[in-house]
């Protein structure tokens, strides 16, 4: 028989190198080892069209202006809602690495206006719970030096570090704080146990979407 409580939608959020993709795929695999039905995503999702043209934008082989390299981050994640929305109410738990918060944080980091940057957005599915990672961008250096992706600039991330913040304090009834540099498996066990009593409270409720 089809169960009727749905799966949770997790995202995950943070500067550069906090280690999103360490800990979503820490956390996926723990749920699936539990026989939890979960499946990772990430934003950008690069294997779409859409995201082949994000994929050229952040490796600087493509020129786009702010607000068309926005538009497209966002109509990325429209393009996967659907999917995310059937999984989810069939049961699925989704780990999504980065999200509308990132669309808007490295955005309006780069000038562009807050409320402009949310409105695509506007009626995206809302996730359950945010994990934001937060740490110092000066002190994330320690990770090894940035890559060769368009924003990996420490000025840039300082912005965009204050930025998170800003949702952080704001959107605080469903985001969790957590200190980027306590150790991987610490973080890991906190996540995890705040995650499991989540997918038990939300398994009966309705979606919801950004408002
Ligand atoms: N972007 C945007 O502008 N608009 C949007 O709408 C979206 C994204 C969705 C690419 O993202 C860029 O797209 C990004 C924002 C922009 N630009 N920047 N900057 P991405 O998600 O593809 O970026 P990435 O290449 O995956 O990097 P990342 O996500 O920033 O890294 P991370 O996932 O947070 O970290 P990690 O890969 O898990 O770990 C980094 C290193 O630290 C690694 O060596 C780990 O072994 C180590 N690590 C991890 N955890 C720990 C702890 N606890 N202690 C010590 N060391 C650790
Ligand atoms: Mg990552």
């Amino acid at each position: 028989m089809e169960s009727n409580k749905r799966g949770a939608f997790i995202v995950f959020e943070g500067c550069d190198r906090v280690g999103k993709s360490t800990q979503s795929n820490q956390l996926c695999e723990r749920l699936k080892e539990k026989g939890i039905a979960a499946k990772k995503i990430n934003f950008p999702n690069r294997s779409t069209i859409i995201g082949d043209v994000i994929n050229r934008f952040l490796k600087n082989t493509q020129e786009l202006s702010h607000e068309v390299i926005h538009l497209l981050f966002s109509a990325n994640r429209w393009e996967c809602m659907s999917s995310i929305q059937a999984d989810l109410l069939a049961g699925t738990t989704i780990i999504c690495d980065r999200y509308a918060y990132s669309g808007v944080v490295y955005s309006v980091a780069k000038g562009l206006d807050l409320d402009w940057c949310w409105a695509p957005d506007l009626g995206l599915l809302k996730p359950d719970a945010v994990f934001y990672l937060k740490a110092n961008p000066d002190q994330l250096a320690s990770r090894g030096s940035f890559g060769n992706e368009r924003y990996e600039k420490l000025e840039l991330q300082r912005k965009v570090s204050d930025l998170f913040d800003h949702f952080n304090e704001k959107e605080s009834s469903y985001w969790h704080q957590f200190d980027a540099f306590e150790t991987e498996q610490e973080l890991h066990s906190k996540i995890s146990t705040i995650a499991e009593n989540l997918l038990l409270q939300v398994a009966d409720k309705p979606l919801e979407k950004l408002t």
